[in-house]
């Protein structure tokens, strides 16, 4: 099993809430390193360009609303199979769906406002690390 990097988000909503510090929690306590981190207000380019791939969709409008109305907390997580096990930590995209335990099953409010984000493969891994920490190095 290869080691990865994933990109991984508190979003605003759980960040108003004060769900940093359970998070984190999850993270670590789940082999999961934290290799970057930073506190972002999104500005509405930085949000649009990161989410270009739903540019299309009716629910864009309000996605970018949302992730633009306070900071986030952005992250690089590295580990065995990263990108898949911090998507399971993170649950299914609508709260209401996802499994018992799981971050958006405790923390989110609604299929927008669903408290996380994790890269969904490879390449968006790569492409979201590069939009946050431009120039970010393996070379640790
Ligand atoms: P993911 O975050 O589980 O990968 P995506 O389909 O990539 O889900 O959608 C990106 C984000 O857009 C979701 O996390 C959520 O905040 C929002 N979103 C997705 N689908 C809907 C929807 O049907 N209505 C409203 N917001 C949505
Ligand atoms: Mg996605």
């Amino acid at each position: 099993m290869a080691i990865e990097r994933t990109l991984a988000i508190c979003k605003p909503d759980a960040v108003e809430r004060g769900h940093i510090g359970e998070i984190i929690r999850a993270i670590e306590s789940n082999q999961l390193k934290i290799r970057a981190m930073r506190m972002v207000h999104l500005t509405r380019p930085m949000a649009d360009g990161f989410y270009a791939v739903h540019r299309d969709r009716a629910f864009f409008r309000e996605l970018i609303d949302f992730m633009t109305r306070g900071p986030s907390v952005i992250m690089v997580l590295e580990g065995e199979n990263a990108i898949a096990r911090w998507r399971e930590l993170m649950g299914a995209t609508d709260p209401a769906k996802a499994a018992e335990g799981t971050l958006r099953k405790r923390f989110g409010a609604s299929i927008t406002e669903n408290a996380v984000h994790g890269s969904d493969g490879p390449e968006t891994a790569r492409f979201e690390i590069a939009w946050f920490f431009p120039g970010y190095e393996v070379g640790y």
